[in-house]
Formats: structure tokens, sequence, C-alpha cells
């Protein structure tokens, strides 16, 4: 905070951003846009060091100074679930989807998850790493500085480690964070057919072992439903995922109330992701263990689905709420994280505000990176955004409309891609 810093004294600073109207630090307590005009920010080594008013900010000799022209910084945006990497497509499903075939009797009849595992295993990781690449690029052009990647197209021990190695390759090559998430508890793969607990076994017993060793993800996840797994299975994972000091998440209640929110919950998880069918006794144990609500409007706008999450109920009892692409070849094929966010205003009745919330500090809140992400604030990773238009509102209201015309990850000014 700018009352913290003595006005006497100087500070250096790699680069300093002055006259730009900012989107300061939404904060859950917050209710509106937290704006302040004629602002300046610096940054050293990556992370921000003055943020606050031109007026009352201390002398600061920067190595680069950047006139803003009254254009908006916020910070740079978070997608905090995704499967972005997967071999082949799904579009041939997609006519299947719109011949009136169910999601789940496409996947029932082997196709859905498990079309996508047959591709993915099939392509090499340099086959797998480029077309993972071409996908997140269009998340960087727009502005998103952090993303969430799931494994879970792989369902063995050895294309597991393919899609984590190739998003860690990711997270080395493009100026993006990338937080990596096990989802080898997505679908029990056709070898393990009625032998899902055997599945499990090899996860918890051999695969995260593995990842853990190579440093390959920070969270565990499970798809926690009938056509996957049950809550019981599903707190016997996080039991061996926390054992090994992997954060916590699920895929729960998304096409019926399965109780995977109870095991997220009781095992202290980050979020509880799609959450449609998510009962007030349930959302009263995400308050209770802190865990963040995961909306993914584009997989309830793709499989045309009627259950809506009960937004009320998270701000009755003040359960944070995060808004992410789910990007996948299935149920959400959405590379737009601002799309995601309009979405979530339009079909659930997120305010704008509470989108924007949703796509920054809520998100980081997901990844359990509260207090390094997702906010312009001393202290933080110097992630931002410059914006041309005459308020951040119009990037929720407007599809595709915007770009950042400036960004930068880490203190980096980001390249053109
Ligand atoms: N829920 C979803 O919506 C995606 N995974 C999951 O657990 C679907 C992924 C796919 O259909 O490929
Ligand atoms: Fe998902």
């Amino acid at each position: 905070m700018s009352k913290s810093v003595s006005h006497t004294s100087t500070l250096t600073a790699d680069v300093l951003v002055h006259n730009v109207r900012l989107v300061r630090a939404p904060s859950v307590s917050e209710q509106s846009w937290a704006v302040v005009e004629n602002a300046s920010v610096a940054w050293q080594q990556g992370k921000f060091i003055y943020v606050g008013s031109t007026e009352h900010a201390p002398k600061i000799e920067a190595g680069e100074v950047i006139d803003g022209q009254q254009q908006w910084l916020t910070p740079g945006l978070i997608d905090c679930h995704t499967h972005l990497v997967y071999g082949g497509n799904r579009a041939d499903e997609f006519e299947q989807l719109q011949n009136g075939v169910r999601y789940e009797d496409i996947a029932r009849a082997g196709g859905g998850i498990k079309s996508t595992v047959a591709a993915t295993r099939a392509l090499t990781e340099d086959e797998l790493y480029e077309s993972a690449r071409l996908r997140l690029l269009p998340l960087i052009h727009e502005g998103v500085t952090t993303v969430e990647i799931k494994s879970g197209y792989g369902l063995n021990i050895e294309s597991e480690l393919k899609m984590l190695r190739v998003i860690k390759r990711l997270n080395t090559e493009l100026p993006v964070t990338v937080s990596a998430t096990c989802l080898a508890a997505h679908a029990v793969p056709a070898e393990y057919l009625g032998r899902d607990d055997e599945y499990l076994d090899l996860i918890i017993n051999e695969l995260l072992p593995l990842v853990k060793a190579e440093g390959l993800a920070q969270a565990v996840d499970v798809f926690c439903e009938s056509i996957a797994f049950s809550a019981e299975q599903s707190k016997r994972l996080f039991r061996a995922a926390k054992d090994l000091g992997f954060a916590i998440k699920g895929h729960v209640e998304q096409l019926s109330d399965s109780q995977g929110t109870e095991a997220v919950c009781e095992y202290q998880g980050l979020s509880a992701d799609h959450v449609e069918y998510v009962s007030e006794g349930q959302v009263k144990k995400m308050a209770a263990a802190n865990v963040t609500a995961v909306i993914l409007p584009g997989a309830f706008y793709f499989l045309k689905e009627t259950q809506k999450p009960p937004i009320e109920l998270f701000r009755t009892h003040q359960v944070p709420m995060a808004i992410a692409t789910d990007l996948n070849p299935g149920s959400s094929p959405l590379g737009s994280l601002l799309t995601a966010a309009n979405f979530g205003c339009v079909l659930f009745g997120f305010t704008p505000f509470e989108a924007f919330n949703g796509i920054t500090v809520n998100a980081a809140a997901a990844l359990g990176l509260a207090n390094q992400k997702g906010r312009i604030e001393v202290g933080y990773d110097a992630d931002c955004l410059l914006f041309a238009c005459e308020h951040p509102r119009q990037l929720i209201h407007e599809i595709n409309l915007h770009r950042p015309t400036q960004s930068w990850h880490l203190g980096k000014e980001r390249p053109n891609l």
C-alpha cells in the first residue's frame, strides 16, 4: 500500500508504469470495482513494489518508464481449470450430440473421454506439446498469465506422465505460469473395466509417487460421478494424495449429486469444480472448509444442461466463486476465459464484477496462489495487462472484442506470440 511507503524514500524499480487507471485489487470483501484513477505501478525482480496513486508515490528510479496513456491496468487473468493437453478432437461427437444423443450415453458407448484417451496415447510427447501450445496461445493473447492444466487423457502410467511432462514444458517455454494437476482418476480405462479399485491402486501406489518424485504436479483431481468414481473412491485417492503433499481438487456434482463435495471438504481441498447439483448443506461445508467454487459455464452451455449452480447460496454463505473455461475436447471446447466470464453472467447471474473476480483473485485462490497472484498489490507477482477500453466491465460485457495492448508476466513484457 502507498500508505506504508515513506514519501521521502526512493524506490529502485525495473519498470514503472504511470498514467494508468487501475483495477487495483479486487478482494473478496469489496463489493464493486476498486478503481484508482491516475495511478502508478512499479515492479522489481518480478514483484510489485509500488501500487497506488501517482500523487502519493515516492520517488521511483526505474530502468524503464512507460506512459500508460490513461489505459486500464488489470491483474493478469487466471484460468484455473482446463484440460487443454489432448490428442484429436471430438467434432464427430458434437454431431451426435446435435442429433440428440446424450453426453453420458456417448461416454458409456466408448466415446467421450475414452476416445480422447486413445488419440492422446497415440501422440508422441512432441506432437502433444505442439497441439497443446496452439490451444494455449489464444488464452495468452486474451491476457491469461496463469493457467491450470490437468492430465487425465492418458489413464496409464506412461501416458499420464507424458501429459504432465508436456504441461511442464508449456510452463517452461511460454510466458505463462502453468499449475499442473494430475487427473488420472478422470475415467476408468478400458483395460480396467469392472476393476476400478485396481486402477485406483495403480494411481495411488505407482503413479502419484512418480509424479511427486519428478515434481510434475501441484494438485490431484478426480471425476466424482456415476460414470466415473464414487465419493468413497475419491476419498481414498485424496487421502493418498494428501499424504504425498498434493493439493486436492474435485470435479463434483456436475451431472448428479454424488457427494464429491463432502469428500473435497473433508480433505480441505482448494476447490470444488462444476457444483451444479450441490446442496445448501454442501455449500455450508465448503464455506467452513474455505473451498472455492469453480464455476464452468462452458460445459453447462455446451452440454445444454439445465441445472444451474446455486450462485445465490454461494453468495449467502460467502463461498468464493471462480470461473474457468474447462477447455476440453468434449464438454467445453472453449478457448476464451473472458467468454466464460460473460457466460457466467448471462447463464448463471454473476455480476460483471463477480465474474472479473472469478477470473483473477478467486481463481488464484482455487490454485492455492491467493497470496501471490490475481491482484495488483505490493509483494504480488507482476502479472498485469493494459487495456484500451473505457471501463473494465466491458471486458466481461463484450465478447471477443478486447485484447490487452501490452501484458507482463513475472515483470517481463510478453512478446507477440
Ligand atoms: N467433466 C467434464 O466436463 C470433463 N471432464 C470431466 O470430468 C469432460 C471431459 C471430456 O469429455 O473429455
Ligand atoms: Fe473439467
